[in-house]
């Protein structure tokens, strides 16, 4: 069973992605091209459902590493955010999504049945092949800041209709 949170009205399965980043100033990102499951087609991190029980931290580790064969130590897993992504015409679509960005792991990204990893140079992110909200959050999580946010996608369940996005500085 996954785990869900409800914020008010709204009920949100809480999930997890991981931004694996190379170079210091970040000069890559690791993301998946995802082959099945929810968001088929597109590029995002790597990440998941929590299970019921489950540590949001260990989530995000063990959903990396069934996605990419990595592992990762959970305290090298830094967290860069939190998003609220709520669909008003496919309610059950919505997740409350913990971000987590490492420098660090061991191994090399495999391709799975689930997604194809592929290193990007920061400057040549697809966003056009991701989800219309990553543009919003994912320069300021590149850029080493921690972002919080909520959208609210529209009828066709892409376009975002509403954002409200805060930053802060890195830990
Ligand atoms: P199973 O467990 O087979 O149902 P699957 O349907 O493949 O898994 P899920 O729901 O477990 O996927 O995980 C969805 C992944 O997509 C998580 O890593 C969170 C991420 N995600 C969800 N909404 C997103 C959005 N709007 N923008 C984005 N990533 C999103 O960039």
């Amino acid at each position: 069973m996954s785990s869900k949170l409800t914020l008010g009205t709204k009920e949100y399965t809480l999930a997890t992605l991981c931004l694996l980043l190379s170079g210091n100033p970040t000069r890559q990102v690791l993301l998946g091209y995802k082959k099945a499951g929810f968001g088929t087609g597109k590029y995002t991190g790597f990440g998941g459902k929590v299970e019921d029980g489950e540590d949001i931290t260990a989530a995000a580790a063990r959903e990396l590493n069934e996605e990419t064969g990595l592992q990762v130590a959970l305290s090298d897993l830094r967290e860069a955010g939190r998003l609220a992504f709520w669909f008003p015409h496919q309610p059950d679509w919505s997740q409350l999504v913990y971000i987590y960005a490492t420098r660090k792991w061991t191994g090399e990204p495999v391709e799975s049945d689930e997604m194809k990893p592929t290193w990007f140079e920061v400057d040549q992110i697809p966003y056009e092949r991701m989800w219309q909200d990553a543009p919003h959050w994912l320069p300021p999580v590149l850029a080493g800041r921690r972002v919080y946010a909520d959208f609210v996608f529209q009828a066709d369940n892409e376009s975002i209709q509403e954002v409200n996005l805060v930053l802060k500085e890195r830990s």
